[in-house]
């Protein structure tokens, strides 16, 4: 038979799970002194243990429910996880020190001995699991001999010692928030560059509820809840492969004669009428040169690796009609899309365009990249998609409206039916945006058409009752968007847009 536990067995028992607790917390927040948000915080690198157990239909089931929320939950369950896990080490440290009757002062170096241990086995980090261990076992330490001591339990008054240093590692990371230093916002002068964004402009229908041509909020899709910091005077872009690796700085690769182009980037997660597509206007250069001055083999296959772990592989033709930009919308690439140096793929998932690009590897054999081992299968080409965002219903008119693309293919008309799909007119589109220009061009130059960019839509008519407004592209060859419903996973979503509109109601 269990034995009761005492009122001082439990107070002590107590006393000791809040300090251990505290010890979880204070080595976790000592990793965030260190390192801030980067790959030596016990919170980042226990996300990324967590992911590599994660199944791929729960990892997939949460992107395509959770959305951008779904790295938000993984932050809170990796605290909780670290915490506890750091609170544990502390805990069975103390207890196998003690029970083999050792002396205090080993318990104490148990203690940070092994949660630095655990830090490094995370991290990889050997300064940043160092603090792990010093503040998780000064927060042991400072509870006072009683810890150690079977029969005794910490008085309150050294428990809040504990208390006290676990706040204070929590407040000193919270103060010093190590925030990367922002970005130079270099103001446009260039022509060209304020020729093509005012053209954009102009050409841009104002939809309520829709982004103009030009995305206001360009969406964002990332492996790691908190973005890489990588800047420009330590970047560095090496491609291997060849009989020699070949590598280029920042300024070595601005420093060649560069383009402009519009273009447009959807996630394969974005679902049939989501939000996860978008356009600017990127400034960078061809990649088929890279390659050739690399003198880079012809084989067959491709693999991308960036700075946040993130790796991509695909097919050698396709990374050689690829550009590597290093401005959006005339300002440098912001940090969240691959501040200094990323890749754009004409007309293929957004998954294909490798922000924070550090790596070219020439491989004779195919590879998997990030996405791919987890079950995805997004290096394919874009399938044709009209949305409809804009819905305004005014005294019997309607005006609807809303983005197409079809990627490299192109969108030659989008036909909208307000009868549930009985019959078909053409929407009024705008035209398309224009094509890429050399950063030497004059702005009389500017002019064509965008290779792998979207058009807006809209489309007016009277509207009295209750009705089922069905919309769908087609591309210049004749091709109709697919009716077919596909969902986003694994290799993006199809199917027409459907929406019931009710003139009378809201929208
Ligand atoms: N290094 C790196 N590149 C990346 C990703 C990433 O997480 N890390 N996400 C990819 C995905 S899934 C998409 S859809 C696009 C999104 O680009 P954006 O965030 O600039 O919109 O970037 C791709 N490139
Ligand atoms: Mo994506």
């Amino acid at each position: 038979m269990a034995r009761i536990p005492t009122a001082a067995a439990l107070k002590r028992w107590l006393a000791s799970s809040v300090v251990y607790l505290l010890s979880g917390i204070a080595a976790v927040a000592g990793s965030f002194l260190v390192s801030g948000l980067g790959r030596g915080f016990l919170v980042s690198a226990m996300s990324k243990t967590i992911l590599v157990f994660i199944p791929n239909a729960v990892l997939a089931w949460g992107i395509l429910t959770l959305g951008p929320l779904g790295l938000d939950l993984l932050v809170v369950v990796s605290t909780l996880l670290a915490v506890a896990l750091f609170g544990a080490v502390a805990t069975a440290s103390v207890w196998v020190a003690t029970s083999t009757g050792r002396l205090r002062v080993e318990a104490l170096f148990a203690v940070f001995l092994t949660q630095t241990v655990s830090a490094f086995l995370l991290t990889v980090r050997p300064l940043a699991a160092l603090a792990a261990g010093f503040a998780g076992a000064l927060t042991v330490a400072i509870a006072g001999r009683e810890l150690t001591d079977r029969e005794a339990a910490p008085g309150r008054r050294k428990v809040l010692r504990s208390v006290g240093v676990a706040t204070a590692a929590v407040g000193l990371g919270w103060l010093y928030v190590p925030r990367p230093p922002p970005l130079p916002d270099e103001t446009v002068e260039d022509e060209t560059v304020l020729g093509m964004l005012d053209a954009a402009e102009e050409q841009s229908i104002d939809l309520p509820g829709a982004e103009p041509l030009l995305s206001e909020n360009f969406y964002q899709v990332d492996i790691n809840k908190w973005n890489p910091v990588v800047e420009r005077e330590e970047w560095e872009l090496t491609i291997r492969g060849g009989t020699e690796p070949f590598v280029i700085d920042y300024d070595e690769l601005t420093s060649r004669p560069a383009e402009h182009r519009f273009v447009t980037l959807r996630c394969v997660s974005d679902q049939l009428n989501g939000r996860e597509m978008d356009t600017a206007l990127w400034t960078g250069i061809p990649v088929d040169g890279l390659l050739a001055e690399a003198g880079a083999p012809e084989e067959c296959c491709v693999l991308l690796e960036a700075d946040d772990g993130y790796t991509h592989a695909f097919p050698r033709e396709v990374l050689e009609k690829g550009f590597v930009a290093w401005r959006m919308n005339g300002k440098l690439l912001p940090r969240g899309h691959g501040h200094p140096v990323r890749v754009l793929i004409p007309g293929h998932w957004g998954e294909v365009n490798v922000k924070w690009l550090t790596d070219i590897e020439i491989r004779e054999e195919p590879a998997t990249g990030y996405w791919e081992q987890r079950g995805w299968d997004g290096d394919g080409e874009v399938e044709t998609i009209a949305k409809l965002h804009a819905v305004e219903t005014e005294n019997g008119q309607a005006r609807i409206g809303g983005h197409a693309y079809a990627g490299t293919r192109g969108i030659d008309r989008v036909e909208v039916s307000v009868d549930g799909g009985d019959t078909w007119n053409d929407a009024a589109l705008t035209d398309p945006l224009p094509a890429r220009v050399p950063e030497t061009a004059s702005p009389a130059e500017i002019g064509g058409q965008a290779a792998d960019a979207w058009r807006q839509w809209v489309y007016e008519y009277e509207a009295t009752s209750t009705h089922e407004v069905v919309v769908r592209a087609v591309e210049p060859d004749g091709t109709v968007q697919p009716e077919t419903r596909q969902n986003p996973h694994p290799d993006g979503a199809s199917g027409w847009v459907r929406e019931e509109i009710d003139p009378s109601g809201r929208e």
